[in-house]
């Protein structure tokens, strides 16, 4: 007897049942998407979080603030893998269930589309995106219909599978065309540039534009792409009508103040430089923008802290907290716009704290409440072994080099926090000798948002936390070693030593050779 047929016929008899399992887990995937969109109610983004949280703490520590947003679609997309094969399995698992026990085709869909809802409940906490989810699942195997083996006419099967697929491109195709449309729109879907920035912040734009020094590879003043970095697999999507922030603990009466609120009160605006404690020497995890916002202390004022309180717990949307000095939250600003618009949300929407000098893990984002406390404690990357919740370190960044026939320019930005940089020095014979660089003037501010615009005093003042550019051109004839490194306000020099970011910051001087 000629067992071949019958062999490559089982063979595709079981490639059939897993196209079907994975179309219906595509599907479930597909269609919890579509209810809730990239957030962290996806059942992807929380598969994706939950290895996030089950990686042992030195990698979580070393890995997240390192990597940043880089790392992120690589999590994202292992993660859709193991959504897929999870709910494939469910599928699978009720086929073979209902083939055994001899089922109808109806209740073999209903257990598919029951156990992928149930698995998709516990795992997004989103009932109607579990239902439409399982609903999606349940419709890839009930059009899939019954794959029998050992017949030679396989077309019903395949009929069969291309219906399943059909449903499953179906849902992939509705859950995608929001998205798609967006990016072709241009927009990340916040609606945050459909505003234009009112007029002081352009001027104040424009003074930030005419103070930078245009050099390839270097950020102007005003960051154009400003770095993201957070914990979560994908950013919380705060409701800005139902938003609020509270002021609790050590207080003498609780606070607690909506977006209403928070805009109605007397604003500023603010150049402000973030640099996340993750940040390599001459990484790029560090950029400025102008933000608008309230200051800190007003809402500290109304609500009344109490003397014994040493330090703050801020709390976040993301289920983020960290703890620091009430003496550096005094100095803080509660942002809602950044360059003029309404804060994105990869930036905090709709409100994040600012505070000036430090890194810029204590500038939580989606900020919800300003616990005083008495006592100090342990903030979400304290936890995992970093030290980042004190002031920044002073770096200078070497991100222009350009070589023309023996002139070289070199070039970038120096930040020190609140110490303020005064200079930037240049050596290039590997740091035996110093020269100092040409510098930006520093950025204006702080500047009331009720200024005139078309005053120029308005447009005044020194940003005292902002970094500053700087620019060096010399001659070479032979391969060399730039050094730089920034000097503080008080005549404090960069130091040399070298130490990685994790876990208290980079430190260093960054240098490069260069071959005229
Ligand atoms: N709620 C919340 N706030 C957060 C974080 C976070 O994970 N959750 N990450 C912090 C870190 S480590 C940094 S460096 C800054 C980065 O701000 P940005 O993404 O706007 O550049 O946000 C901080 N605020
Ligand atoms: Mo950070």
């Amino acid at each position: 007897m000629d067992l071949r047929p019958a062999r490559s016929s089982r063979r595709t008899a079981i490639a059939a049942e897993v196209a079907v399992a994975v179309a219906s887990g595509v599907a479930v995937a597909a269609g919890t998407f579509l209810v809730v969109g990239f957030s962290p109610r996806w059942v992807v983004v929380a598969i994706a979080q939950t290895v996030l949280l089950a990686l042992p703490d030195a990698a979580l520590a070393a890995g997240i603030q390192g990597l940043g947003s880089t790392a992120q679609p690589l999590l994202v997309a292992g993660a859709a893998g193991l959504a897929v094969a999870l709910f494939g399995t469910l599928a699978w698992v009720a086929r073979r269930v209902g083939r055994t026990a001899d089922r109808e085709r109806a209740e073999v869909v209903f257990l598919v589309g029951t156990l992928q809802a149930l698995a998709a409940f516990l795992l997004s906490i989103s009932p109607v995106a579990a239902v439409v989810g399982g609903a999606f699942g349940a419709a890839v195997v009930g059009l899939a219909g019954e794959i029998t083996t050992g017949t030679d006419d396989v077309s019903p099967a395949r009929r069969g599978l291309l219906r399943s697929a059909g449903v499953a491109a179906t849902a992939v195709g509705l859950a995608g065309a929001g998205p798609l449309a967006r990016a072709v729109g241009g927009g990340t879907g916040d609606g945050s540039e459909a505003v234009d920035p009112d007029p002081l912040v352009e001027r104040l734009l424009g003074t930030a534009a005419d103070r930078s020094f245009d050099l390839a590879g270097a950020e102007p003043l005003v960051s154009e792409s400003f770095y993201v970095v957070d914990k979560n697999a994908a950013d919380p999507r705060v409701d800005p009508e139902t938003w609020s922030l509270r002021v609790t603990g050590a207080v003498d009466e609780e606070v607690e103040v909506d977006l209403g609120a928070v805009e109605s009160r007397p604003a500023e605006h603010r150049f402000v430089t973030l640099r996340c404690v993750g940040d390599e020497v001459n990484g790029r995890k560090a950029d400025t923008a102008a933000w608008t916002g309230v200051p800190i202390a007003d809402l500290l004022e109304e609500a009344g802290v109490r003397p014994d309180s040493c330090c703050v717990m801020l709390r976040a949307a993301d289920d983020y907290y960290e703890e620091f000095p009430l003496s550096a939250l005094r100095e803080g600003l509660l942002a809602y716009r950044m360059n003029g618009r309404p804060l994105p949300r990869q930036h905090g929407a709709p409100v994040r704290a600012l505070i000036p000098g430090h890194w810029g893990e204590i500038n939580v984002k989606w900020l919800t409440e300003i616990e005083i406390l008495e006592e100090e404690a342990t903030g979400y990357w304290e936890e995992r072994g970093w030290h980042g919740t004190g002031p920044v370190s002073t770096v200078a960044k070497l991100h222009h080099v350009e070589t023309d026939d023996g002139a070289v320019s070199v070039g970038g930005h120096a930040y020190a926090g609140t110490r303020g940089v005064s200079a930037v020095e240049v050596s290039t014979d590997g740091g035996d000798t110093w020269s100092e660089a040409d510098l930006t003037d520093r950025l204006p501010g702080p500047t009331p948002a009720d200024a005139d615009p078309d005053d120029s005093d308005a447009v005044g003042g020194e940003a005292a936390d902002a970094w500053r550019g700087w620019r060096y051109e010399y001659e070479a004839d032979r391969e060399h070693e730039v050094v730089v490194r920034a000097v503080e306000e008080d005549g404090t020099v960069q130091p040399a030593a070298e130490r990685d970011p994790y876990p208290r910051g980079a430190s260093g001087r960054v240098s490069r050779t260069i071959r005229p």
